[in-house]
């Protein structure tokens, strides 16, 4: 059985290229790894319907937290047969955003910390009532703000037109939902966590070792 490993942090934190650097760091070491990625626009009817909402396309219906939440939970639980399919056959199944995404967001959307009422909410429902395979290791990827704005501005330069959606265009909820993060992953929430300060030298070498050999 394989161990699902999560990254988690926010936009321009530099997730998919900690997750190829992971890939290739695993596969060296003799690993077997696949690699997926949420929400699956592209694949699933909620994830497509969440990023309508997400972009001002479905009424107000982004402006509740806990459909929004729902959304993006249907979506993962959509997914359970492909993820135990990839458990069963690789090593490590890595995952670019996972329920604690929908946990440190939708908390930091209603002021709430990672003590409050909607991060047991959002694992109640996903892990109890959908049975969604539960994280071995959580990664938090969590560089200084300023180097993750300037990834995001730098992005907007690489992919012009593309729009912010309503989380990323506000910054307040961003410095939030950074903060939820770091309590989830502080409190162990659901699985041991590695913080990962993405400013320094490349952690994939050692990140590769710990989650191949390492406890957690
Ligand atoms: P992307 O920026 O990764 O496209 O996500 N979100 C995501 C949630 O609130 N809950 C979830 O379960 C997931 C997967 C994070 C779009 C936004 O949706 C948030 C940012």
């Amino acid at each position: 059985m394989g161990r699902l490993v999560v990254i988690e942090g926010l936009d321009g934190a530099g997730k998919r290229t900690l997750a190829a650097r992971l890939t290739a760091e695993l596969s060296a070491a003799g690993g077997t790894v696949c690699s997926t990625a949420f929400p699956r626009y592209d694949d699933d009817v909620h994830a497509e319907l969440a990023r309508d909402a997400l972009y001002g396309r479905m009424g107000d219906l982004a402006s509740s937290v806990h459909a929004m939440a729902v959304l993006f939970a249907l979506d993962r639980r959509a997914a359970i047969p492909a993820l135990r399919t990839d458990l069963a056959t690789h090593d490590v199944v890595l995952v670019d955003r996972y329920v604690a995404s929908n946990a440190a967001y939708n908390a930091a959307r209603l002021g709430q910390d990672a003590h409050g009422e909607v991060v047991e909410w959002v694992r109640a429902l996903e892990v109890e009532r959908f049975d969604l395979p539960v994280p071995d290791h959580q990664l938090l990827l969590a560089p200084p703000r300023e180097v993750a704005a300037e990834r995001a501005r730098a992005r907007e330069l690489t992919e012009p037109g593309r729009e912010r959606d309503a989380y990323e265009s506000d910054d307040a909820l961003q410095a939030r939902t950074d903060a939820v993060y770091r309590q989830l992953a502080g409190a162990g929430w659901l699985s041991p966590w590695t913080v990962v300060d993405g400013s320094g030298p490349d952690p994939a070498p050692a990140l590769a070792r710990l989650l191949l050999d390492g406890p957690g």
